[in-house]
């Protein structure tokens, strides 16, 4: 069985670094439970975290399963049931906590990631190798006063909001590393998730704070904190679907029909100031060729790469989206056309200068390609301008700069004339 993990198909620094953090997380745990004393209190506290745990994962397990179907690999950077396991960390001996990751994320596995493809054994391993090293990170924290009492002073109150910012810290480098390693790719929101991201995980280990204060002081009281974690989860799901509905999945930049509706309104403001407005298409040159030569995931890599040029290149409020295939579209509210030729002629060049390193399809290793890509420009006088016009006119323009030779930016004709 473990021969067929989909882990060993991974590069190998994703496997090496994957083993690692596997293998120090089971040696911390051994140790810990094997080394800690533990009351008849801390065990009941165990018994009604596993509880909850319990509950909560199969009350929430059709949401869970939908959010899954639609949440991008990367999203997953923690889940609800940290919850539990922060609380147990802060609150049980270091044994009982290990052992409260250990059935929870089993139960998770077996009872909701495991009908879900895509989820792996070794990825659940290490999603909770992840969570017991955060935990420990927490842990380490001396606390200022014997369990039974922590948090009642200030010093306390400092050392759970600490352990809140450990914990957090620790689960975010774990996940951005494998990411790293095994994407090659670096832009802050894919390493380090969204700000909705770290929102989300920020409440939950929030929630996982009062949890523990609770189980301190009225033990059954944690029950009350059930219903926000559903919330939270909703929000989770909510979250995720707003971004499968209006983001490219390759390349990460909004899709066509999101672009559109952005475009769109940033029209209509550009006609209320009568300021104009630029949209440029891109289409990538003899990219059929790149697909032919090193195959479709060097491919994708090199459409990842423009798109990550392309996004890097532009401002904020300049709407850059896949219009599909190897085209893309940016709409550049407040530019004249003058701006946006020497916008199009800066995206062209960062394009041709970029390096893109691809897995070849017969020689082993990795290789550079450059690609290039021509670029259409067309812009709104100040007047009523219709979007599709608008496209059909920098379309045009591209189709000039195909057969001016491509790698190369050509203005639509009327916007020369405006
Ligand atoms: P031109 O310079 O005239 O634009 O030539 P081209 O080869 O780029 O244009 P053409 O329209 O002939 O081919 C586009 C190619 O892009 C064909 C298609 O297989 C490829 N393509 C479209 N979408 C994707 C994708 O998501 N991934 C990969 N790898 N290739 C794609
Ligand atoms: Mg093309
Ligand atoms: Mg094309």
């Amino acid at each position: 069985m473990v021969r067929r993990w989909a882990l060993w198909g991974a590069p190998r620094r994703v496997v090496a670094l994957v083993v690692l953090v596997d293998t120090v997380a089971a040696l911390y745990g051994g140790w810990t439970l094997l080394s800690e004393r533990v009351t008849s209190a801390d065990l009941l506290r165990l018994g009604l975290l596993v509880t909850l745990s319990v509950v909560y994962l199969e009350v929430s397990r059709q949401v869970e399963h939908r959010r899954r179907l639609f949440a991008s690999d990367d999203s997953s950077h923690m889940d609800m049931i940290s919850v539990w396991v922060f609380a147990g960390a802060v609150m049980l001996p270091s044994g009982l906590a290990v052992g409260l990751v250990v059935i929870v994320y089993a139960h998770l596995w077996v009872r909701s990631w495991r009908a879900v493809d895509g989820i792996k054994p070794h990825r659940v391993t290490y999603t909770a190798a992840v969570v017991m090293l955060s935990v420990a990170g927490a842990t380490a924290l001396p606390l200022t006063e014997p369990r039974p009492n922590a948090f009642s002073t200030i010093g306390g109150a400092v050392t759970l909001v600490l352990a809140v910012v450990v914990c957090g810290a620790v689960n975010m480098l774990l996940v951005s590393s494998v990411i790293l390693l095994s994407q090659g790719r670096s832009k802050p929101s894919t390493l380090f998730g969204s700000l909705s991201d770290n929102a989300i995980e920020f409440a939950t280990l929030a929630l996982g704070a009062v949890t523990a204060v609770s189980l301190v002081r009225v033990p059954w009281f944690a029950v009350m904190v059930l219903p926000a974690v559903f919330l939270l989860q909703y929000h989770a799901l909510l979250r995720d679907l707003v971004q499968a509905a209006t983001v490219d999945a390759k390349t990460e930049l909004l899709n066509a029909a999101a672009w559109r509706q952005l475009a769109q309104r940033e029209l209509s403001r550009a006609d209320r100031q009568e300021t104009s407005t630029a949209v440029l298409v891109i289409d990538m040159d003899r990219f059929k060729h790149i697909n032919d030569t090193y195959g479709h995931l060097a491919g994708d890599t090199a459409l990842r790469a423009v798109a990550d040029a392309l996004a890097d290149e532009l401002r904020e409020y300049d709407a850059v989206g896949r219009f599909g295939g190897e085209e893309f579209v940016a709409l550049l509210p407040g530019a004249d056309t003058h701006s946006a030729v020497n916008v199009a002629e800066r995206l062209r060049r960062r394009i041709e200068t970029t390096e893109i390193l691809v897995e070849g399809r017969n020689a082993p290793g990795m290789q550079r390609v450059h690609v290039t890509a021509s670029v259409g420009v067309a812009s709104t006088p100040s007047k009523s301008a219709d979007l599709d016009d608008l496209l059909r006119a920098a379309d045009n323009a591209l189709y000039a700069a195909k057969h001016g030779g491509r790698n190369t930016v050509r203005v639509a004709p009327s916007a020369v004339a405006a």
